[in-house]
């Protein structure tokens, strides 16, 4: 089994993405099990075969201890350490090929408080794991949002020690027209900085150079290093269900350096 995490602001399509790779995975023979890992969701897109939910939820914390959502949150992924292990079981007794783990969009949770990485590290010990990085279109469209997204990418990495596939999602927001490619992909360049900034050369000089309060060569140097850190970004449309082969193939040459799941045993440890 692989575990494949979805990770990204609140927002970005989390929740829909495991909704659209679990339906696209299944039409493609694979068994999935879906994991809400949000203690705080309140309606998901999919039905979860594991919810951890079950173990914690945010708003029962709030009711019951008189805390606000932000208390709710913290404490709830402070709770989870006692039930990761319960979870875990309950994900391997369902022998799939693919865990997909929705995970909260408290970043700061997750990622940046003591326990989230601790959490994280313990669901998928011993198992395969990526992560996708979700970014919305609109947070990606300026050349500072396009370098402040990708350094949170790049922090979240830090953190979570996963392999890390960016993908951009919504892309049906600025486009009326997926089924063309090549407009597709000019579009994209025209109009969202974030393809520009690991595509292009010229880039990091343009950015250093709009950057009003950041010393230009520290703006520069930023920009070479996440152009370095991530050589691609997946264009998503987790509501059309666009580009889900290719992130499916983006995870799976993570995983298992391109060979397909069923070359390996299917929920074996590695
Ligand atoms: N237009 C568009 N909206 C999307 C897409 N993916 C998600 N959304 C919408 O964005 C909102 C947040 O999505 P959700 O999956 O709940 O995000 P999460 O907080 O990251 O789990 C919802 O209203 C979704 O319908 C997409 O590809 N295109
Ligand atoms: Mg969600």
């Amino acid at each position: 089994m692989y575990y494949i995490l979805i990770s990204g602001p609140a927002g970005s399509g989390k929740s829909t993405l495991v909704k659209s790779l679990g339906e696209w995975m299944e039409d493609h023979q694979m068994d999935v099990v879906r994991v809400n890992f949000d203690p705080a969701a309140e309606v998901l897109p999919y039905t979860p075969d594991v919810d951890v939910r079950r173990y914690v939820n945010a708003r029962d914390l709030m009711i019951k201890h008189g805390l606000g959502p932000n208390g709710a949150m913290i404490a709830s992924v402070d709770y989870l350490v006692n039930y990761v292990i319960d979870i875990r079981n309950e994900v391997e007794e369902l022998r799939a090929n693919y865990a997909l783990v929705d995970l909260p969009g408290q970043l700061e949770v997750i990622a940046f408080r003591r326990l989230g990485p601790v959490i994280i590290k313990e669901l998928v010990r011993g198992y395969k794991s990526a992560m996708v990085f979700l970014v919305d279109v609109r947070l990606a469209a300026e050349m500072s949002s396009a370098l402040s997204i990708t350094l949170l990418a790049l922090s979240t990495l830090y953190r979570l020690e996963l392999p890390l596939t960016l993908a951009l999602n919504k892309i049906d927001l600025i486009t009326a027209d997926l089924s063309n490619p090549d407009e597709l992909s000019a579009t994209l360049k025209n109009n969202v900085n974030l393809m520009k900034l690991l595509e292009d050369t010229h880039s990091c000089v343009e950015l250093a150079l709009s950057t009003v309060f950041v010393d230009p060569e520290i703006s520069e140097n930023l920009c070479k290093i996440v152009k370095d850190a991530f050589s691609e970004v997946i264009p998503l449309s987790a509501k059309e269900g666009y580009g889900i082969d290719s992130l499916y193939a983006a995870t799976q040459r993570v995983l298992a350096g391109g060979e397909d799941f069923l070359t390996e045993e299917p929920s074996g440890f590695y």
